[in-house]
């Protein structure tokens, strides 16, 4: 048997609900970044009011984190965030730039669902900057690096008419956004027919920008959640060299084929490593965190080499 092109951590599941010093339900779907030579991961927790929290977690080695004892980021509850976040803060992405680590996640509320955007240079305090789009946007990653003098991020509007796909937005200071293209439509029956988005914010390689993705198929047992890449230009991210034909890693072990929510792996971060691999951290069916390495330049031929149409 071919062997899997992500190697799944032997001791997974790496975080759990019980391992969180307050009251939580699930812990998944976690930002993780490289900070002073520590793994910081923003994870997302479940309360029993069925709301999500942010909490924090550190590793000195990327498999074994530590929940720091309080929660990193709960909803608002004054000024003009709070309209937006009363029904949770889920699905936090991190993206170093410069020297601040700037974060974007999802703001619940009965309006609906929006990205906001907050800074922190030291994950200790987080200093929330504007809420950056309209509501039915979710999975906002960005870029590290600017083209052009802008700020660059991926995302996925919600749309009733066209599948949900992966659009591009610009920005000449990370508030407001514009020049919005769509990039990377779902396959027809294909296993990310139903909608995609961004996962993990994209990372340099030296054939382009590497990009892990998520893709959803409708079965009659419900829709599954699997992790895809596709590869962007350097120069011009608008410019996609290729989107892999497969997917990189389904649901498979007990707790990612069963809990919250079966048969998803869902990423929102992924570290690069200087020996050529890359950790992937994926929520598993909405309930633990676990990891895997892969090859980089693994992923990347197989958007060059087995690639399929971005639109
Ligand atoms: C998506 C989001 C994710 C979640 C996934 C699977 O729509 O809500 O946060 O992991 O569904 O339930």
């Amino acid at each position: 048997m071919k062997p899997d092109i992500i190697r799944r951590y032997a001791h997974n599941p790496i975080l759990t609900k019980g391992e969180i010093p307050y009251a939580v339900e699930t812990v998944h779907n976690a930002a993780v970044v490289k900070h002073d030579g520590e793994y910081i991961m923003l994870f997302r927790s479940h309360l029993r009011t069925g709301r999500s929290i942010i909490g924090l977690a550190r590793s000195r080695d990327g498999f074994r984190f530590t929940a720091d004892p309080q929660p990193f980021l709960t909803p608002a509850r004054e000024g003009p965030f709070a309209a937006y976040e009363e029904f949770g803060v889920e699905d936090p992405r991190v993206t170093r730039i410069e020297d601040v680590y700037v974060i974007t996640y999802s703001a619940y509320s009965r309006s609906g669902v929006r990205i906001a955007l907050a800074k922190t240079k030291d994950f200790t305090r987080v200093e929330r900057v504007s809420l950056i789009t309209q509501a039915d946007h979710r999975n906002v990653v960005l870029f590290p690096e600017k083209f052009g003098g802008l700020y660059a991020r991926l995302d996925r509007p919600h749309s009733e008419i066209a599948p949900w796909s992966i659009w591009l937005s610009y920005s000449p200071d990370l508030r407001f956004w514009g020049r919005s293209e769509l990039l990377i439509r779902p396959e027809p029956y294909h296993w990310d027919e139903m909608k995609i988005g961004p996962g993990a914010p994209p990372f340099k390689t030296d054939r382009g920008w590497l990009s892990i993705y998520h893709g959803v198929f409708r079965t009659m047992d419900g829709a599954v959640y699997r992790l895809g890449v596709a590869l962007h230009d350097l120069q011009n991210p608008a410019m996609v060299i290729g989107v892999s034909d497969s997917w990189i890693l389904e649901p498979q072990d007990p707790w990612e084929r069963t809990g919250y929510v079966h048969n998803v792996v869902f990423t929102c971060g992924a570290v690069p490593e200087p020996d050529g691999t890359v950790k992937i951290y994926w929520g598993a069916a909405d309930t633990v965190m676990c990891v895997g390495e892969a090859n980089v330049s693994e992923l990347v031929d197989l958007c060059i080499d087995h690639g399929r149409p971005a639109k």
